[in-house]
């Protein structure tokens, strides 16, 4: 899949910016070079030169810097060109430097092609590739160091160091199901029992520090729900921290859906306002209400809400829960504890979280329930930072390692069954890294990368 032909890119976004840089990747780049800077360069070394158009007229004055194979980002010559910002000298440049590649058949790189060929490369593996991605986009402090520490290899080692291990016990099993004779105490002679404890303890660990790695980049979804008035738009605002919807005393205010992305704890949560729940003759208003029901059905966590003076019904109530998934945590609150009196507080419902969004109390009490509602546990920052994808490989690699692990206690019988159990939940973590995936899902990955990474 690799094209061997240079690529060429504006790295840096479009915009006016004090500096620009252009990237040209590809193999044998050196007489190219030379045209454009009009001399041979040093490698690694900034060489202030005279920035060309396509007609010989001077537009800048440029830096060179070389990075000659394979000691580069993509394991390939790197020629980076940092100009003047301004999206009309970016583009006389490369027109020029196309024109001047055009015989070695220099090309515009495609999105996340530079990465692609690092990867191709061996100079990154796929989480790495995919954490610079992860950095560039991220948006919390919390997501850069978490992508930081994916690009510097923390998740990569700990799949590597599970993929070896996994591979010295497979090395066992399969030398043994050579010789037959031999299966008769194998599993407890190599304390095979043994390494598969360590192996599934390891990789219970790595998924736990996976998720939330997955939190801090992808969070996820709260729903809002309850009857009309408890304060649903109300609460919004007030975890928002700004007045984005309508409030008003009148039942049935909301009808369109309301996003809003917050952030608590550096954890992305899309928060979604709904319309109140009840029988509605209004069309407009049971419109929202379809939309509501929509929006329980796809959520992470919904947010139940109920308030003084205002009583949902038990019927919406239970139509709510049978709604939600069972593994979707619901979490109950409720709302306008102010109008409480002091022995309604006494006498306080368990398993919820009592807040007034006017009078803005308890506000930090329902942000951490949000938070150990979706798995995020306070002890575990320093979390390197994960993607849907690998929380997926590492469960299918869990899976096969339970079912080889029950295969064990079956004695010999199953010695076979047992090592292609191994080797599935070794070809599972190759997918994590990239070892081993198939070629479509890896254009689907970098195609989301920006133009010049
Ligand atoms: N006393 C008191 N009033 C509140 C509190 N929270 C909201 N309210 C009031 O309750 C009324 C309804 O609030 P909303 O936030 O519009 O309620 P909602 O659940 O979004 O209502 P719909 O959009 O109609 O479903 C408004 O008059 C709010 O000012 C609270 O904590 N205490
Ligand atoms: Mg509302």
């Amino acid at each position: 899949m690799i094209k061997k032909h240079p690529i060429i890119a504006i790295a840096t976004p479009p915009g006016n910016g004090g500096v620009g840089i252009i990237r040209i990747s590809g193999e044998n780049l050196l007489s190219l070079v030379e045209q454009v800077v009009g001399k041979p360069i040093k490698p690694r070394t900034a060489e202030l030169f005279d920035l060309l158009d396509a007609k010989g007229v001077c537009i800048d004055s440029a830096l060179a810097l070389f990075f000659q194979a394979p000691a580069s980002f993509t394991g390939e010559d790197v020629l980076e060109i940092h100009c003047h910002g301004g999206q009309a000298v970016l583009r006389l440049a490369q027109n020029h430097l196309l024109g001047l590649g055009k015989k070695m058949n220099l090309t515009l790189a495609e999105p996340g092609e530079f990465s692609l060929r690092a990867y191709l490369n061996g100079k990154l593996d796929l989480i790495q590739a995919e954490a610079i991605a992860d950095l560039i986009l991220a948006q919390s402090d919390a997501a850069v160091r978490g992508a930081a520490r994916s690009l510097k290899g923390e998740f990569s080692v700990k799949v590597d160091d599970l993929v070896s291990l996994i591979t010295k016990l497979r090395v066992l099993v399969e030398s043994t199901l050579d010789f037959p004779e031999e299966e008769i105490d194998f599993l407890e002679n190599a304390q095979a029992r043994g390494q598969m404890k360590t192996i599934t303890a390891k990789l219970e660990e790595l998924l736990a520090h996976a998720k939330q790695g997955r939190l801090i980049r992808d969070g996820a979804s709260l729903v809002l729900v309850g009857a009309p008035n408890v304060g649903k738009s109300s609460l919004l605002n007030c975890l928002a921290g700004e007045e984005l919807a309508i409030v008003t005393p009148v039942a049935g205010t909301t009808r369109d859906r309301i996003k809003e992305l917050i952030l608590i704890d550096d954890i992305p949560i899309h928060v979604i306002d709904t319309a109140g729940l009840r029988e509605t003759r209004d069309e407009i208003e049971r419109m929202g209400i379809e939309r509501t029901w929509d929006s329980i059905k796809n959520a992470d966590i919904v947010m139940l809400i109920d308030a003084a003076g205002v009583w949902g019904e038990n019927k919406t109530k239970e139509q709510i829960q049978a709604l939600i998934k069972p593994s979707v945590p619901v979490i109950r609150v409720f709302n306008k504890m102010d109008l409480l009196s002091a022995d309604d507080l006494q006498n306080k419902e368990q398993n919820t979280v009592y807040v007034s969004a006017t009078n803005k109390l308890g506000i930090d009490q329902l942000k951490a329930a949000i938070l150990a509602g979706i798995g995020k546990h306070p002890g575990q920052e320093g979390s390197f930072m994960a993607r849907r994808r690998h929380v997926e490989a590492l469960l299918t690699a869990q899976a096969h390692l339970k079912r080889a692990e029950q295969l064990s206690l079956d004695g010999n019988q199953s010695l076979e069954l047992f090592a292609e159990e191994l080797r599935l939940a070794q070809d599972a973590l190759g997918e994590i890294t990239g070892k081993l995936l198939p070629d479509d899902l890896l254009g689907k990955i970098f195609s989301e990368f920006c133009i010049g990474k």
